[in-house]
């Protein structure tokens, strides 16, 4: 009888926790728990005024911006001003038109570090938080630059925005006829900037399940994108992790929130602990 109702309980767990059905082998980490920067081998970083017209600059290796400490990475959006060297006097463009940027942040990226197609990638972090702020847990296609967005698809893994406290959004973005297409969900929270909780998802050649701690929000079905190979979601992604501020979903800045900190305690990449697709080339 026991054995019976364990079952039953089991074959539940099974049905309402996907998570629990697969077995995850552990095959790329960062835990943040050693050196005083983000470790260059496993992580790069993007500089400047790169997208959505968002007003932070993001610096290279700079501690102020992003450092190691007490075992979490610390990315922190600070309120100060930073000379822009893609400034051009007359220019009309929003990345070129300012001498100086009055933020700064930090954006770093596993870009040929790590590559991983499928598996199980999640991240415990706690939020920074207020009107402005837009942190975000990503990946593009491993071919990104070179093959564009969203040619190269995008799976936004966790994003946030001060302005809509009680929500976590979960979405994928992909060409479709030609134009851009995306497909999210969101989830309610709440406190995600008082405490720390697990950011997922679970990708495999069939759909995208988006997790808030345990709590599946939102499942991409993947043929969506195209059917074979040439889906962008059936090819390696790497992994980025940022702190914008303002642009086009952060919205107006209230700078008296300054200085904000995104605290990621670990990154870690699982795959099924059978079958290893083809073509991935993770945890070089
Ligand atoms: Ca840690």
């Amino acid at each position: 009888m026991h054995l019976r109702f364990c079952l039953f309980i089991g074959l539940l767990l099974m049905a309402f926790h996907p998570a629990l059905s697969t077995e995850w082998k552990l095959i790329w980490s960062d835990e943040f728990d050693s050196g005083q920067m983000p470790d260059p081998t496993k992580w790069d970083y993007e500089e400047g005024f790169v997208r959505n017209f968002e007003m932070q600059y993001y610096t290279r290796a700079r501690k102020e911006n992003a450092r190691i400490e007490d075992g979490m990475l610390v990315i922190e959006g600070r309120k100060e001003d930073h000379p822009n060297p893609q400034f051009k006097e007359g220019s009309k463009l929003w990345n070129e038109e300012r001498e100086k940027a009055h933020y700064t942040s930090a954006s770093i990226n596993s870009r040929q570090r790590m590559n991983v197609q499928y598996g199980r990638i999640e991240v415990r972090a706690r939020l920074p938080q207020g009107r402005g702020v837009w942190p975000a847990i990503w990946m593009l296609g491993e071919k990104f630059p070179e093959n564009p967005w969203p040619g190269c698809g995008e799976i936004d893994i966790m994003e946030f925005v001060g302005h809509d406290p009680s929500h976590i959004h979960g979405t994928v973005h992909f060409p479709k006829d030609g134009a851009h297409a995306y497909n999210g969900g969101k989830i309610e929270t709440a406190s995600p900037c008082a405490d720390f909780h697990l950011y997922s998802i679970e990708w495999d050649a069939d759909k995208i399940a988006f997790f808030f701690d345990q709590i599946c929000y939102h499942t991409f079905n993947i043929d969506e994108a195209g059917a074979g190979e040439s889906n962008p979601f059936r090819r390696p992604f790497y992994l980025l992790i940022n702190l914008a501020l303002g642009g086009s979903w952060g919205g107006e800045i209230d700078d008296s929130i300054f200085p904000q900190k995104y605290l990621i305690d670990y990154v870690r990449v699982y795959q099924p602990l059978k079958a290893s697709p083809e073509g991935s080339d993770q945890a070089k």
